[in-house]
């Protein structure tokens, strides 16, 4: 093997992967619960690739309760032959070799799609995991590689005959380089219904098997099935369950010489607009061209029907692009050979050529729909026509309120513990649930730079308030003021007084409701300062163990576990403690006090703490843990946290029983606690 004869790509395929494991960030972004997920998204994507060239339809997801993941295909299967330049199996090639992927794929095999970090590779996911194995079904044969932390045990192995195809995958996430091994249902179900949607004809099964344990007594896993003929148009449909709709789901689909694009929308009774769109079933959070096309398609089309039926007067200005989009849900899909993403979070369209793409096609079909729908079409721009009013409306009111200073002329609320700095770029707030939590982060946080501001309770019901109600109530005034950035047509988001606003609540579920409320808030409101990435959520730890001075702190069970057993301590009967007694004492606020002690086999004494509360920890102890940038953990909010958020919400909240009932019975585990 001359390495003079390798061309640029063939060392690039012979590249190893040290650097995964020596710098993960980079590769996944994070190593936080958002870079574990990633591990999961990348590697089901090359199963959805799979199906997109038209070789699958199936894909399995499984949580196993040994915290691997399963996922499993009916593909072709990763060729197993021996790849003539690295003179290896290629499924070796693939899983062990960066940027590998797609290297057997024909270029014309279809659209690649690419998840996360935009197929960053499964290699990748391979050199972050303790374990993986490899099983490929293909031509009759079952083959078989396992690897640990990327590198394989032994060669490609044919370990006998079967009957089906396919690829499947079984990793376990290393901890020692993610902090929470904890994959969360909720987010692998969110994501592949939307993935189902987007990919018509495939079927995506996600099961949860975590408490399922064969010896003992069996208990069924939770299995999702998601399958859906609609495509986006049933993806509309499910986004608008729980509100009141003007007739059905449009939806319309054209291949383009630029690509292929697919649009569906349907009008609602609220205030609220939800317009969702992919490039390559990429959700574009920073939308694109894309998406301009729409909007622009939207306004003109809506416009010269309202003109042409004369349900908009002469005299009357045109409907603006924020009046067509009141109460609008829609979602543009758009499948292109060369996707480029571009924006602060790689997750903007960058390609032009789909401007005029999905702006010919809606213009064209959505005009045709308008003319073969009149009751649809008149209630349509009825709706938008009370947006353009309102918003005249709305403008008078504010001009009325702001004069009678509903913001109290914009003067700092009292319960603001604000920081030193007037560089907002350097400048945090907390949004901090109680006054206990919110006076111990008053204590322990810097004020050079952090700011404290706590909220109390049940802040409001934002579903069914209107703008001038919101302004009128206490704690979302606070939060306005304090932000600085105003709100509705006086909003200004360059006045942003801090960069990074997070959210801090307790592990419960109050502490869930507040969240999920903000969450919404922020999404109904300020979906720019999330897509701008300043939204964050705190993880306050839910351990701290203690061996005489040596202080840990455990975000999980299993990290808690996993200290104990490092220290030499992992008996149960560690932590055989009493509750009641164990938050008695850490109101002391003493350190020492607060651990249960108890006698391991090695002299020095564990102690673990269950924190149970913010409140619970004193001010040294929610610094060190949740506050300070060095040791912290802090979840970024993306739109889809706050899309998922928004649908809780409004099924929670809003004014349709039935769809509430439903849900609270299917989640009544869960949303017991919570008065509705
Ligand atoms: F890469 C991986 F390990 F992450 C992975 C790949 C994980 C899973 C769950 C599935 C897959 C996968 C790959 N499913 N199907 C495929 N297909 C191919 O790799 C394949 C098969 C045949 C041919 C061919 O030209 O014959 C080409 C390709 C790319």
């Amino acid at each position: 093997m001359a390495a003079a004869t390798y061309g640029a790509d063939q060392i690039q395929v012979l590249e190893g992967l040290e650097p995964v494991r020596k710098r993960p960030g980079m590769y996944i972004g994070s190593t936080d619960v958002r870079g574990l997920h990633h591990l999961v998204w990348e590697i089901v994507d090359n199963a959805i690739d799979e199906a997109m060239a038209g070789y699958a339809d199936m894909v399995l997801v499984t949580m196993n309760n040994d915290g691997s993941i399963t996922v499993d295909d009916n593909g072709r299967g990763i060729p197993v032959d021996i790849h003539p330049t690295a003179k290896k199996s290629a499924l070796e090639v693939v899983l062990t070799t960066l940027h590998a992927g797609g290297k057997f794929g024909g270029e014309g095999s279809g659209y690649k799609v690419s998840g996360g970090l935009h197929g960053v590779g499964s290699s990748v996911v391979n050199a972050l995991s303790v374990s993986m194995k490899a099983e490929v079904f293909r031509d009759g044969s079952s083959y078989m590689q396992e690897y640990v932390r990327g590198k394989p045990k032994a060669d490609v192995k044919k370990t006998g005959k079967c009957n089906r195809q396919g690829t499947c995958i079984t990793f376990t996430a290393d901890p020692t380089i993610f902090p929470v091994v904890e994959y969360s249902f909720d987010m692998l179900l969110t994501r592949f219904r939307q993935q189902a949607y987007l990919t018509r004809g495939i079927t995506i099964g996600v099961m949860d098997a975590r408490e399922v344990r064969p010896e003992e007594d069996l208990v069924h896993p939770r299995l999702y099935r998601f399958s859906f003929d609609g495509g986006i148009g049933a993806y509309v449909r499910h986004l608008n369950e729980s509100k009141e709709k003007i007739g059905s789901p449009i939806f319309f689909g054209k291949d383009t010489p630029d690509g292929m694009v697919e649009v569906a929308l349907q009008y609602t009774q609220t205030f609220q607009e939800h317009v969702l769109s992919f490039a390559n079933n990429i959700h574009t959070a920073e939308g694109g061209h894309h998406l301009t096309g729409f909007k622009a398609a939207l306004t003109r089309t809506i416009n010269a029907y309202a003109r042409k039926y004369e349900l908009l007067k002469e005299k009357e200005d045109n409907l603006t692009a924020d009046d067509v989009r009141e109460g609008l849900t829609a979602v543009i899909s758009v499948r292109l050979r060369e996707p480029q993403f571009e924006g602060q979070t790689k997750a903007k369209l960058g390609n032009a050529e789909m401007k005029t793409a999905v702006e010919t096609v809606v213009n064209e079909k959505l005009a045709q729909y308008l003319e073969e729908h009149p009751g649809e079409g008149k209630e349509i721009v009825a709706k938008c026509l009370l947006a353009s009013r309102a918003r005249l409306a709305a403008r008078a009111a504010r001009d009325s309120v702001i004069r009678k200073g509903a913001l109290e002329g914009m003067t700092l609320p009292g319960k603001l513990a604000d920081c030193s700095s007037k560089d907002p770029t350097e400048c945090e707030i907390y949004l901090v649930e109680g006054d206990s939590a919110g006076g111990s982060a008053k204590q322990g946080r810097k004020r050079e730079y952090q700011a404290i501001l706590p909220l109390r309770g049940k802040i409001l019901n934002v579903e069914q308030a209107r703008l001038d109600r919101m302004l009128g109530n206490l704690e979302i005034k606070s939060l306005i003021i304090a932000m600085g950035v105003g709100i509705g047509e006086a909003k200004d988001l360059s006045k942003l007084r801090y960069h990074r606003i997070v959210i801090m609540t307790d592990a419960d579920v109050d502490g869930a409701h507040i969240r999920t409320l903000l969450l919404t808030f922020f999404f109904r409101f300020f979906p720019e300062l999330i897509e701008n990435g300043h939204l964050y959520i705190a993880q306050p730890p839910l351990f701290k163990i203690q061996k005489g001075k040596d202080v840990r702190y455990a975000f999980s069970d299993e990290q808690k576990d996993a200290v104990l057993k490092e220290w030499g301590g992992g008996q149960s009967a560690t932590e055989d403690f009493s509750e009641a007694e164990e938050s008695e004492e850490a109101k002391g606020g003493e350190e020492e006090k607060d651990a249960k002690e108890t006698k391991p086999k090695t002299s020095t004494k564990i102690g673990i703490q269950r924190y149970k509360g913010l409140g619970e920890m004193n001010a040294e102890q929610l610094w060190e843990t949740t506050m300070d940038p060095e040791n912290r953990i802090m979840l970024r909010v993306t739109m889809e946290d706050a899309e998922r958020a928004d649908v809780i919400f409004t099924t929670l909240m809003g004014s349709e029983v039935a769809p509430r009932r439903k849900f609270i019975q299917t989640h009544a585990k869960n949303v017991k606690d919570l008065d509705i």
